[in-house]
């Protein structure tokens, strides 16, 4: 059974953009999974002060991988792109988030989806508006035009 997931990309370490372009590449290079979209790449401040800006981007692939697999497949993307684990949310050259996995909602210690801070980030949820039509629902049932209307696109830059 092929499944549409959608993943966000984020760095703000080692030229991010470039980050991104690589990941994006090596995405699609899984196993039993198939690029089929990417959106335009954002810029934003970082969520903790302090930090350099991120760059953005949301990715919809189809998969025949379980859940959990992909999310190994998608750590071993970060691991290879040099993604050092010190702090929590410190700054990171790659993170590869499972923000939608088909309809399922999973709430197991290692993988949440719908990614628990989706609906309040500007940087995930207009990336993710390129890709879906205009009525699409969260797998969890709510609806993606509402989240935006509810998270303005303030200090979002389209790159
Ligand atoms: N995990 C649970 N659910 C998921 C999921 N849906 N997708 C677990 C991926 N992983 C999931 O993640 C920690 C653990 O979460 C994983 O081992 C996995 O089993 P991590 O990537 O090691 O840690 P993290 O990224 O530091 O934590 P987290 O909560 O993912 O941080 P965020 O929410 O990604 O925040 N500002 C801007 N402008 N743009 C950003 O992208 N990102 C952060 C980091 C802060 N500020 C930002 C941005
Ligand atoms: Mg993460």
């Amino acid at each position: 059974m092929t499944v549409r997931a959608y993943i966000g990309l984020g760095s703000n370490l080692d030229a991010p953009d470039e980050q991104l372009r690589s990941a994006l590449q090596a995405v699609d290079r899984i196993p039993a999974t198939r690029l089929v979209a990417a959106s335009g790449l954002y810029g934003s401040e970082s969520l903790l002060p302090g930090q350099p800006r991120y760059t953005n981007a949301v990715a919809a692939l189809d998969t025949r991988l379980a859940p959990l697999a992909l999310l190994d497949a998608l750590q071993g993307i970060e691991n290879d792109q040099g993604r050092v684990r010190k702090e929590r949310w410190g700054p990171r050259t790659l993170d590869l988030d499972i923000l939608l996995f088909g309809d399922d909602v999973i709430d197991i210690p290692r993988l949440k989806v719908p990614h628990y801070h989706m609906h309040a980030r500007p940087f995930v949820l207009y990336p993710l508006a390129e890709l879906v039509p205009a009525d699409f629902t969260l797998a969890d049932g709510r609806r993606l035009a509402q989240l935006l209307q509810a998270c303005p696109f303030l200090g979002l830059e389209r790159l």
